[in-house]
């Protein structure tokens, strides 16, 4: 241990001054070849910087925060042997790549158990091909489980199976020959082929409940998916958290297609009360949804018409697209329109801004609407509830999310504990974490744990529209902007009267018209007279 090496960035294409967001080591840690060392973020991919080699980490010479090119020196590390062949690779994968296990005379190779950790003696438990079969690099050749975990052995390179020299119930460790493969036309396989990569997960993780929309990826999710170091580093380039996405493969592993599909809004779908066909349900030819197998996403040239201009979508509104498309599949959303009459409530508000001036809040309407919501969610605690397979959890605190619309897309804050607090007191909070997810400051634990949710456009106007659910929560209340209608009560006496018009998406696996209607009436009528809320 004594060759200590300056490590660092290595090409990353077009990249230059990436902000580091993430260093996965410290001094003293042991790290083996291909391990991520840091993690950068552009504005376009996440991009993980493996180890070159196996050894012990001296010393690191960045900070989260830096910013990075190609050729910065990010560590130094003290290794024996030589630079895995990928140190010159692009920073795009996680692989976990051990040393070479493929010998290649003439032109067959030997493909052997690679590196799988402290595991020894592992039965296998499923072979996924036979001979004559065609593989390509990365798919899976064998499944093996030790009482920890199920492995993924994926084939070191494409060729087509030759001779299978183990059966179910071996029990194998690293090393062990596990089949011949013929590489492509016959033409020599070195040494240099890439290794074949392990992928230690836990099979077929559940899907991460939805987190509220412009939540970051679930680490802990993103790391139990079922996939092939590749799909990783693909999944982290394009943003896809891969504990979202179901499987198409064998056992539900997840495919480079799948990340694709989920990347462009296609992808399937999962979530604890997804149904079950699209949770395991074949990949479709064009990007299955649900499981339903649909035309393939029209491709046009649109430049062929017209001038045009690209922009990669923000971080946030792929997150947000992804879980707000899952949502839209998965829950059978109905929507029940409904009219408030908050004429005496502008009022009130419009008196009470008065008096709060010096306090520096001021009240819109959507704190009296989180108030209403608190009292409806509490007359019919269906609605305070989240489906787990065949339960339902009702929730016995109140925690009000809101839509605020940001500069990066849309956030969903949670105003906690809604029904402990004052009026003013959940204006106040509104302000500040509006403010906050746009800035881009909010927290992910602010957008986090709601029971409810409320998307206000009354400041920017329309009349009706269609929220999406925000899952796991099973319904939301969707407002516009409230309008003057002329009102009678008996056909013959007209008033004018302040009307606030209502939109509940609400979810009908959960909950019925006739709860939705009397849910709806409730909440108007509590806007129509706040006193409602001491009953
Ligand atoms: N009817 C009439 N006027 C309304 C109203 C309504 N329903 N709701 C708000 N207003 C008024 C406010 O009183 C305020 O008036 P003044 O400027 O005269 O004080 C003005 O409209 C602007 O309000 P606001 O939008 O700043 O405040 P808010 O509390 O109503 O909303 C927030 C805060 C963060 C929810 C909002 O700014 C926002 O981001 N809305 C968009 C949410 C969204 O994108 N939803 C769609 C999600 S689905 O894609």
């Amino acid at each position: 241990m004594s060759n200590a090496i300056d490590i660092e960035v290595p090409d990353i294409g077009d990249f230059t001054d990436v902000p580091v967001i993430e260093i996965f080591v410290k001094p003293g840690d042991s790290v083996k070849a291909e391990d991520p060392l840091i993690s950068l973020e552009s504005e376009k991919a996440t991009m993980d910087v493996p180890s070159p080699r196996t050894g012990v980490v001296k010393s690191v010479s960045i900070k989260v925060g830096d910013k990075v090119s190609a050729g910065v020196v990010i560590m130094q590390m003290e290794g024996e042997g030589a630079p895995a062949a990928a140190a010159e690779a692009p920073a795009r994968t996680n692989l976990t790549a051990p040393p070479p296990s493929v010998s290649a005379p003439t032109g067959v190779a030997e493909v052997r158990v690679p590196d799988i950790g402290d595991f020894k003696d592992v039965p296998v438990i499923e072979i996924f091909v036979k001979p004559g079969d065609e593989v390509k690099a990365e798919d899976p050749l064998l499944a093996l489980e030790s009482e920890k975990a199920t492995m993924d052995v994926p084939s070191p390179l494409s060729g087509k199976v030759q001779d299978i020299r183990i059966k179910v119930g071996d029990k194998v460790s690293e090393g062990a020959v596990i089949l011949t493969l013929a590489s492509g036309d016959g033409a020599g396989v070195t040494a240099a082929t890439p290794a074949p990569a392990v992928s230690a997960a836990a099979a077929a993780a559940p899907a991460a409940p939805a987190s509220a929309p412009g939540g970051a990826i679930d680490e802990k999710a993103f790391t139990l998916a079922y996939a092939s170091p590749a799909v990783r580093g693909l999944a982290r380039e394009k943003g896809v958290d891969l504990g979202k996405v179901t499987g198409s493969g064998k056992h539900g592993r997840i495919t480079r297609e799948d990340v694709e599909a989920f990347a462009q809004g296609g992808g399937k779908v999962g979530g604890a009360a997804a149904p079950a066909k699209a949770a395991s349900g074949p990949a479709a030819s064009g990007g299955g949804i649900g499981g339903v197998d649909l035309l393939p996403w029209p491709k046009v040239d649109f430049a062929k018409y017209g001038p045009v201009e690209r922009k990669e979508l923000s971080r946030i509104k792929k997150i947000s697209g992804a879980n707000l498309h899952r949502n839209w599949v998965v829950i059978p959303h109905v929507t029940n329109h409904e009219e408030a009459d908050i004429t005496d409530l502008e009022q009130f508000r419009v008196r009470m801004n008065k008096e709060l001036e010096k306090s520096g809040v001021k009240l819109s309407l959507l704190p009296f609407m989180v108030k209403a919501a608190v009292s409806a969610l509490k007359k019919f605690p269906e609605f305070n509830a989240s489906l787990d397979g065949d339960s339902l959890v009702y929730k016995n605190y109140w925690h009000i999310g809101f839509a605020a619309d940001t500069p990066n897309g849309l956030m969903v804050p949670v105003i906690k504990d809604a029904d402990k607090k004052s009026i003013p007191e959940i204006g106040k909070e509104m302000n500040d974490l509006a403010k906050l997810a746009r800035e881009g400051k909010i927290k992910p634990a602010d957008m986090q744990g709601g029971t409810f949710s409320i998307s206000s456009l009354g400041g920017l106007g329309g009349t009706y529209f269609t929220p999406i659910i925000n899952a796991p929560e099973v319904a939301i209340m969707g407002v516009c902007k409230s309008f003057w209608k002329q009102h009678s009560a008996d056909g013959k006496n007209w008033e004018a009267r302040l009307t606030l018009p209502l939109s509940l998406s609400w979810d009908h696996r959960v909950i019925d018209g006739a709860a939705a209607a009397r849910f709806n009436t409730h909440f108007a009528a509590v806007l129509a007279d706040m006193r409602r809320v001491l009953f």
